[in-house]
């Protein structure tokens, strides 16, 4: 059983200065070790195989990490080995989801048990830092930039604390640039998707009450100096030696501020740069911002339309999506060759049997490139984890991953549910319509995708969900 979140001690020391961290971490006898980890998640299904995207989130632990201390990465989702003896580390850092949480527990026992500073990090142990403490040393709440100075000072001098939370963030302008090398040294790096993950911004205030990032950062948002974001797409012109770099912005909701958005976008249409992102649909209504993402190189948005019931939308809170303006959206983005990747998310009370067709209709009128369907998952931490706790039918992490069973809908049975979901996805991505969807596309990575999903879906039953 989850526990819920409860007030963290809040980090109140005088933050180390850069240069007293390193005199600090010179005067010890020899660098301390850390072994990060980004385990792979106990789910069947197709989360953490094939081609996975570098994880910046531990890339970026690591740049910090490295400054001070000796880094050694581990990508579990790649074939890595987890070791098991941990002798040659101080300190094992392991970043965690929901999806992987009770793999990222497995991993901080077995390290504790050999006495070892274990580090616990990511959305699942923020919002869960009770349960995560049982499992590590320390639990760091929310991103680590807000909160490295101390978290170092008292790994060089031995004095943990159970829960580092900043009581502020820091500025996001003073983000450092990723260094990629932790993940591209592996040499099971072949495995990474080829685009590289950035990031502008962070945070997003839209509220939507299903989703952890205004838990975690509230109505917070931040970005970088714009310069800053060039500047690193220019490294890796240069590093890549060309100029047509695929970029995969990781913010949460990178419109949100137009006037930063736009100026970026313009700044990448003279760089010549490819690049997808998250992407909400509040103003892309408007035709001329979508003709900018398509001149600046934008090849693909991930837009969550979540649901074609209005009634479903209201529950969501999410204020950005109007139903009237689907089709407006996905019409200026087609214009500009911009393919979407549309999320759908089935198993809100409101659905019937008759949402499953208005989806399908919308995805088949709308030529939808790549539809992802999922399975409403309430994660824990939110409002609407809170609310449906009393209904949600396990509390096992692995089937976290937004394709499982997670509570009877009151409008139609858990079986109606799951053999319609089963049914759409077979529709969708059989032959005859992915020809449909994808009539007059340019033969890219998008193709492959559908192929892989025919070759999924044809295999697909209900039991797949339990
Ligand atoms: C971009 C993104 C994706 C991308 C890329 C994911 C990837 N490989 O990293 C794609 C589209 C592939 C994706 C897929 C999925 N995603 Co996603 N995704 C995001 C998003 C918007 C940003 C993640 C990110 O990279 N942020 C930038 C990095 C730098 O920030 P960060 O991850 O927060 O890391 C910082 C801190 O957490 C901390 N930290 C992290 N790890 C550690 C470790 C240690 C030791 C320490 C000290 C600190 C620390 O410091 C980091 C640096 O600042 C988040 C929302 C969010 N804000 O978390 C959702 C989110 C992570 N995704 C989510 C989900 C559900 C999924 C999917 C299951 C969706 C699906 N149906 O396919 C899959 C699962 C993929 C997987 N195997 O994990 C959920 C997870 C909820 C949960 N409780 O687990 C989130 C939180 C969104 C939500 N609904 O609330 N996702
Ligand atoms: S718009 Fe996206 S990132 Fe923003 S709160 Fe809603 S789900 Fe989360």
């Amino acid at each position: 059983m989850p526990t819920s979140p409860t007030e963290p001690v809040v980090s109140s020391i005088i933050p180390a200065s850069e240069d007293h961290l390193k005199k600090l971490a010179a005067q010890q006898k020899s660098r301390r070790k850390w072994l990060l980890v980004q385990p792979k998640s106990g789910t069947s299904m197709m989360v953490d195989s094939g081609t996975v995207s570098m994880p910046l989130n531990l890339i970026m632990v690591a740049t910090l990490v490295g400054e001070l201390f000796d880094v050694t990465f581990i990508d579990e989702r790649l074939g890595e080995p987890m070791p098991e003896d941990f002798s040659g580390y101080d300190v094992i850092a392991i970043t965690s989801r929901t999806l992987n949480a009770t793999k990222a527990y497995k991993i901080g026992d077995a390290a504790l048990k050999q006495g070892k500073i274990v580090i616990l990090g990511g959305v699942h142990p923020t919002m869960l830092h009770d349960e995560a403490s049982e499992h590590c040393t320390s639990v760091v709440y929310g991103e680590i930039e807000s909160i490295w100075d101390e978290l170092a000072s008292d790994v060089l001098l031995g004095t943990m604390k159970r829960v580092y939370r900043a009581s502020a963030l820091r500025p996001m302008h003073e983000m450092m640039r990723p260094d990629f090398s932790y993940a591209l040294n592996s040499k099971n790096a072949k495995k990474y998707s080829a685009l590289i993950p950035i990031l502008a911004t962070k945070g997003c205030p839209v509220g939507c009450n299903f989703c952890t990032t205004p838990t975690i950062y509230g109505k917070n948002y931040r970005y970088r100096e714009m310069e800053r974001v060039l500047e690193e797409m220019r490294y890796h012109q240069d590093r890549l030696g060309k100029q047509k770099v695929s970029f995969s912005f990781m913010d949460d909701n990178i419109s949100f501020r137009p006037q930063y958005f736009t100026t970026l976008l313009e700044e990448m249409a003279k760089l010549g740069v490819r690049w997808n992102a998250n992407i909400s649909m509040n103003f892309l209504d408007k035709p001329e911002i979508a003709e900018l993402a398509g001149r600046s190189g934008c090849d693909l948005l991930s837009i969550g339309f979540e649901s074609l019931n209005p009634e479903t939308l209201k529950t969501l809170h999410k204020g950005s999506n109007r139903i009237g303006n689907y089709e407006k959206v996905v019409g200026n983005l087609h214009r500009n060759k911009i393919a979407i990747q549309g999320y759908f998310m089935f198993g809100f009370d409101n659905d019937t049997e008759e949402s499953f067709q208005l989806t399908y209709d919308f995805i088949m009128k709308n030529q939808i490139e790549f539809p992802v369907f999922s399975l409403v998952t309430p994660f824990p931490g939110t409002p609407y984890f809170d609310e449906m706790k009393p209904r949600i039918r396990h509390f096992d992490w692995d089937k976290y991953d937004t394709y499982h069973y997670m509570f009877e809908p009151k409008r139609m049975s858990g079986e109606k549910l799951l053999e319609n979901f089963v049914k759409l996805q077979k529709e969708v991505y059989k032959g005859s319509s992915i020809m449909k969807r994808m009539k007059g596309k340019p033969f890219n990575w998008v193709w492959f995708v559908n192929y892989a999903m025919n070759r999924f879906t044809r295999k697909l039953t209900t039991d797949y969900y339990y």
